[in-house]
């Protein structure tokens, strides 16, 4: 087999395994719906922060951070999952949010056993 040949055959395989696997990664729990929702601008402090994630996740080794627009965490209560629906994340928020952008940075542990995170924003008027 000629060098170039080879070269071909190991892209062609790296190519298909890169596939395989972000085919795989779509399995995992990624931020579906949240509520208030990215980038939405509410009138009053939300009370809660809902999470909805493509796949159930476990509690115990998920959780959520809020930032207002100087980076400090803002005071909120412990994430709980949803009892009748293990996807969804709901975090109460312990003080009124005052008008300002806020940061939610998220990390979850989906039932599969794959960590992801993420982050997005909104902010109360
Ligand atoms: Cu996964």
């Amino acid at each position: 087999m000629k060098k170039t040949a080879f070269n071909s055959v190991v892209a062609l395989l790296l190519a298909s395994s890169t596939l395989a696997f972000s085919q795989f990664a779509m399995a995992h729990a990624h931020l579906k719906t949240p509520v208030p929702a990215d980038k939405a601008v509410v009138k009053t402090s939300p009370q809660n922060l809902t999470l909805t994630f493509t796949e159930d996740v476990e509690a115990a080794f998920s959780g959520v951070d809020v930032l207002n627009a100087q980076h400090q965490p803002v005071a909120i209560g412990k994430a709980e999952l949803n009892d009748k629906q293990h996807d969804q994340l709901i975090v109460p928020i312990s003080q009124p949010l005052p008008s300002g952008n806020y940061q939610v940075n998220w990390h979850v542990l989906s039932v599969d056993g794959h960590k992801t995170k993420g982050s997005y924003s909104f902010s109360v008027k």
